[in-house]
């Protein structure tokens, strides 16, 4: 028997591990609405009590996902106390956006009417903080009053629908917390079975009406209409009845990153059942017809969309999955973790760790008591462990310390991560509220063809730049110290990833260099607001700052008096708007040059006008891409205009983008480099490429040579 035991235990663990249904082990969660906005999959659910047994239910609550198998815990937003005539039942809720504000549709019991009532509060984002938009019920005054179901039309016209056993139907107001015209009763034929639980959608212009019917135990059912109010011609059972360990089902429909899914809820977590029921997903594909197909419930639920990064901050109750965790409210929109106790853990699924590596990893945690270990592990519970942090005592379960590590052991590529718990067996431990690995650094490619391996990296209280410098800092000093290079990007992009591999090469080369923007994880493009000029004037702060300060690696080994200013595209015009700062000592201006015709420009571009080229007061090299560069005639006005320092412009004839993207940045690289040593390190070798009868870039296939000076 107690063997059976065991193995029934290990089943139903093995079973939670890998089953993505339900999606939410902390609470009981039910009656799920979908709403995508901005990227992000949200869910509104209602909330069954632990050990329940009827629907008493206090609470709504939110989820929400960008990958559809991680899910972050937003808390309860709205609750029965938001409503000051209501007093019991958060029964099935949906929330639906306009005009910038979130609409949040619920069901309750009223204290006015002493039967069901349809309420409405309204926040300024998917998560609020949402309040009753009206101060009284929307609808009151019937037991049939539950379920609402909203949607905006493609007129703009908003409809309400609620009702069990009936079903009743509202036109909102623009200002979606009104009706235009009363409440109507829709004729039910064509709505074969309807119970409850309505669902309306318009898809290539039919009318859906899904429902909970038959019941109970019930099915989801659906028909289908050419108007929001029919007449509906029944389609027949999308989910049949008894499949799902709960007497009741509700479901929602959304798309979402080309796929579409079917929302329900089941009994199917940890002590589940009717009155203890928890969301499910369910993907599939319309019939070519516009039909739903027939549905099944299943443990598997649906795969991941995107990947997971795991070097942003790590909300504690984003999980894919958990075993023995609550999780609490601490201000609006914060959740920590709760109830840890001994191998209790949360998994998260699909998580790309690229060849990125950290070298922190930071928690903030919390104990009433003794407090235990965090341990992130890939794989599995006792899978490659990737760092601990023990947590000791704290003061309360809500009295948060940040405390880290730095023996990390990032693993490459994509994982799923568990956090694991632990500590002495009975107690709980601690709370969690959430853990970072920060900060990046990556090898890129072979570390660069230059004396010393480069490596690029995110530094921590920088925001915005990316630092590209030799691996070992060991061979730098005040005798022999990095110059600085200060790079904008193209496009004034907010992150340097279309040419860290030709940034990465110049470090190679002995060079700290420093580039506008977000460090860019391995195939992650962040975009985000255009960066700023101001920027790489930040970039030669930093640098200046580093080698005064004695705690950071690069001190007393930075050449501060050797400067080179650079940039690509609006990059470029970005360095020229800098150009008079004093601390620059030579300039390098890739497929960039200061407009002839300023109309032209993209918003937001640095503009400066031609007489800017005046206070430029070091060498400058244009290093253009032919004449396809669409900046070939702006960068090459530019140098015909400069006469008060020395000047070059070369041309390899690749176009705009030049060959940043190329292994170890292509050919640019290496005209850039021998600038760079030439002017910054004095190399007279490295001056040949530019000097001379016949300056030696003419040597390498392609390029052709400018200077405005007679040596
Ligand atoms: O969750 C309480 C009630 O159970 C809902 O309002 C119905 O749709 C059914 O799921």
């Amino acid at each position: 028997m107690k063997k059976q035991l065991l193995a029934a235990s290990v089943m139903a663990l093995a079973t939670m591990m890998t089953a993505q249904n339900p999606i939410v082990n902390t609470w009981y969660t039910t009656d799920p609405a979908p709403m995508v906005h901005d990227g992000t999959m949200y869910i509104y659910t209602g909330h069954d009590e632990d050990h329940a047994d009827f629907f008493w239910m206090q609470e709504w609550r939110v989820y929400s996902s960008r990958d559809m198998v991680n899910w972050r815990d937003h808390g309860s937003p709205l609750a029965i106390e938001d409503f000051s005539w209501g007093d019991d039942r958060a029964w099935a809720p949906q929330c639906i956006g306009r005009n910038g504000k979130f609409y949040f549709y619920v069901p309750l019991h009223s204290k006015l009417s002493g039967t069901m009532a349809i309420g409405v509060a309204v926040g300024p984002s998917p998560v609020g903080p949402f309040k009753d938009a009206i101060g009284k019920p929307l609808a009151d005054g019937s037991w049939d009053y539950i379920d609402p179901t909203v949607f905006i039309d493609d007129d703009g016209q908003a409809w309400l629908y609620w009702g069990n056993p009936r079903l009743y139907y509202a036109k909102l107001n623009e200002d979606m917390v009104s009706f235009v015209d009363g409440v109507h009763q829709m004729d039910m034929t064509g709505l074969d079975g309807y119970t409850e639980g309505p669902w309306i959608q318009k898809r290539n212009g039919i009318y859906y009406m899904m429902y909970a019917s038959h019941g109970i135990p019930e099915n989801i059912s659906y028909a289908t209409g050419p108007s929001p109010v029919g007449p509906w011609s029944y389609q027949g059972v999308i989910m049949p009845k008894n499949e799902q360990a709960s007497f009741t089902n509700h479901s929602g429909l959304a798309h979402y990153k080309g796929h579409d899914y079917f929302f329900y809820h089941t009994g199917w977590a940890d002590g589940g059942g009717g009155f203890a029921r928890s969301v499910a997903i369910k993907e599939f594909e319309y019939n070519a017809d516009g039909t739903i197909p027939e549905m099944h419930a299943d443990h598997e639920g649906v795969e991941p969309v995107a990947a997971f990064c795991p070097y942003a901050r790590v909300q504690a109750e984003v999980m894919a999955a958990s075993k023995g965790l609550k999780t609490q409210p601490c201000g609006h929109n914060n959740v920590y973790v709760s109830d840890a106790h001994n191998g209790d853990w949360i998994k998260l699924r699909n998580v790309d760790f690229g060849h990125d590596k950290a070298s922190r990893l930071t928690i903030r945690a919390a104990s009433a008591l003794r407090g235990g270990r965090f341990e992130l592990h890939a794989d599995s519970v006792r899978g490659q462990l990737i760092a601990a942090v023990p947590v000791g005592h704290t003061g309360g379960w809500e009295s948060f310390k940040e405390l880290s590590t730095s023996e990390i052991n990032t693993p490459e590529g994509v994982h799923d991560v568990y956090v694991v718990f632990r500590g002495r067996k009975g107690p709980e431990l601690f709370t969690l509220d959430w853990w970072e690995l920060s900060p990046k650094h990556r090898v890129v490619e072979d570390g660069g063809t230059g004396m010393y391996k480069a490596v690029m990296t995110e530094v921590e209280g920088f925001e915005a730049h990316t630092v590209f410098m030799p691996q070992d800092l060991s061979r730098f000093s005040a005798e022999n110290p990095l110059p600085v290079m200060v790079w904008g990007n193209g496009a004034c992009r907010n992150s340097p990833w279309e040419h860290y591999l030709f940034l990465n090469e110049i470090a190679s080369h002995g060079y700290l260099v420093i580039a506008t923007g977000f460090y860019p994880g391995e195939g992650d493009h962040p975009e985000g607001p255009m960066s700023s000029a101001q920027q790489q004037i930040e970039s030669i702060d930093w640098a200046i700052a580093q080698n005064l300060n004695p705690q950071s690696p690069l001190y007393q080994k930075v050449n501060t008096q050797a400067i080179c200013a650079a940039g690509m595209s609006c990059g470029g015009l970005q360095t020229l708007y800098n150009c008079a700062d004093p601390r620059i000592t030579t300039y390098m201006i890739c497929n960039s040059g200061l407009f002839k015709n300023p109309a032209i420009a993209m918003p937001n571009m640095p503009m400066p006008k031609k007489d800017k080229l005046e206070d430029v007061h070091g060498p400058i090299i244009y290093i253009l891409g032919g004449e396809t560069d669409i900046a070939y005639e702006n960068g090459m006005d530019d140098f015909s205009r400069i006469t008060n320092v020395p000047a070059y412009a070369i041309n390899y004839p690749v176009g705009h983008g030049g060959t940043y993207a190329q292994p170890h940045g292509g050919e640019f690289s290496i005209p850039a480099v021998a600038w760079l040593d030439w002017q910054l390190k004095g190399d007279k070798t490295a001056a040949k490429m530019f000097t001379g009868k016949k300056p030696q870039i003419l040597k390498r296939k392609g390029w052709t040579f400018e200077s405005n000076s007679k040596k």
